[in-house]
């Protein structure tokens, strides 16, 4: 198929019938204020089967006028709130929205990066996050009280994220108290370390602040893993399952020492053997846009373009990692895109914005995704200039539209869970 930089064009040309290809929604050509009043799915893209919690925060009806306004008209409001707000106002753009979106962006990058360049515009009063919730609310923890984060569609939730919830985690915790006890062994490390992947709840990390725990990345798991096994026996590892398992075999962790955590069942569906014994035990998390990748995927890819380079994303389920050449963060990915010489072949396991745009702007290689139907993520597809302008038009006039704010019950542990990670350096090699 033809590569364009947009994945909202392909789509309607796919719609229209002017372009080949398959999308997973027919519904992916519609506009994401159509879902917002109804209840309860996460709308159309790769995570749409999934369940949404109960007390997920829900997006109102969008006013009519943003609903019909055209492209031009959004454009022009966009633009001339940016212009008017100047450095009162930043706007972050997440790798996986939309081209239609990025286009306003002030900062492109993965969730961390946005939220560190949140940290250093101290001088901008509205930081508004086009990605999804629990980046706005990682934003918020590390800016300044006096700044407002503002997520443009509260739907923008991330449906991995909301597969644990703090009662869950809290319980989970309480059940492993009980089988382990508390107490450190000779060599100082206490039963379990808890470690949040950023892709949570600002409650989780301040669950894992509280009780000696981390976040990591998909770029620096690794290093907090060992950071962890430094101070505990064994890690509790959530919300996803895949990048636990994929970074943990990595370190040469056996797989029958990593037993899942399904927190519907009692001691999470293990027997009390084998969470003695385990060394990871793992959240039964996972993204539906990085399940969506497969070992066969892989094969087509090798057969059809022999000396293609596979690298997926490590949220990818374990036998598409092993079979892959190469895995890492959208950062990594993008990096090592870069770098290679011209005239490379990549085939690539992640969100389908990111990959269009990086072979709209590498036309020097072919890049191509793993997955041949168009499946964006559900959650980031909520992001519409609609939304970005019906923000930015309030902030205007003076008003903080969807504001995301944690509370300082939970922002001071949290805070304490992300400096850790940010502390955390892979240990210095002995024997050198
Ligand atoms: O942290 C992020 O932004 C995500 C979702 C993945 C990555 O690898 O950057």
């Amino acid at each position: 198929m033809t590569l364009t930089a947009s994945v909202d064009t392909t789509l309607t040309q796919i719609s229209a019938g002017t372009a080949p290809g398959a999308a997973c929604s027919p519904d992916l050509v519609e506009k994401p204020w159509v879902f917002d009043l109804r209840a309860p799915g996460y709308g159309p893209g790769s995570s749409m089967g999934d369940v949404i919690p109960a007390g997920s925060p829900r997006q109102g009806a969008l006013p009519a006028f943003y609903r019909e306004a055209d492209a031009a008209e959004l454009d022009r409001r966009i633009l001339a709130a940016k212009e008017a707000l100047g450095d009162r106002l930043v706007i972050l753009g997440h790798f996986y929205q939309r081209d239609e979106v990025l286009a306003y962006a002030d900062y492109v990058g993965d969730s961390f990066q946005l939220a560190t360049a949140a940290r250093e515009r101290t001088d901008a009063e509205a930081i508004v996050f086009c990605g999804v919730h629990f980046m706005a609310e990682t934003a918020d923890l590390l800016s300044t009280d006096e700044q407002s984060v503002i997520l443009p569609n509260l739907a923008a939730g991330c449906s991995m994220a909301d597969m644990a919830n703090i009662d869950q985690v809290e319980e989970c915790w309480e059940q492993l108290a009980e089988l382990y006890g508390t107490e450190p062994d000779a060599d100082g490390r206490v039963p379990v370390i808890p470690v949040t992947y950023m892709n949570s709840s600002a409650a989780l990390k301040g669950f894992c602040g509280r009780n000696g725990g981390i976040v990591c990345t998909s770029s620096n798991a690794q290093t907090v893993l060992e950071w962890a096994f430094e101070r505990g026996q064994r890690v509790l590892f959530f919300p996803d399952q895949h990048l636990g398992r994929n970074t943990a075999k990595a370190m040469g962790v056996p797989l029958d020492l990593m037993p899942m955590w399904n927190p519907n069942k009692p001691l999470g569906g293990n027997d009390a053997s084998a969470l003695k014994d385990s060394r990871v035990i793992l959240w039964h998390g996972f993204c539906s846009v990085h399940k969506r990748f497969t070992v066969d995927q892989i094969a087509k890819a090798r057969t059809e373009f022999p000396g293609v380079r596979v690298i997926v994303h490590p949220e990818c389920p374990m036998p598409v990692v092993d079979a892959a050449d190469e895995s890492g963060s959208t950062d990594y990915i993008r990096k090592a895109i870069e770098a290679a010489p011209a005239g490379s072949t990549f085939a690539i396991g992640t969100e389908i914005n990111l990959v269009q745009r990086l072979a709209a702007e590498h036309p020097e290689h072919t890049i191509f995704c793993l997955d041949p139907v168009i499946c964006p993520c559900s959650t980031m597809y909520r992001i519409h200039p609609g939304y970005l302008a019906w923000v930015l038009d309030a902030l205007l006039g003076g008003e903080v539209l969807n504001q995301i704010t944690v509370s300082d019950e939970v922002a001071l542990p949290a805070r304490i869970a992300l400096e850790r990670m940010l502390a955390a350096r892979p240990p210095v090699p002995t024997g050198v």
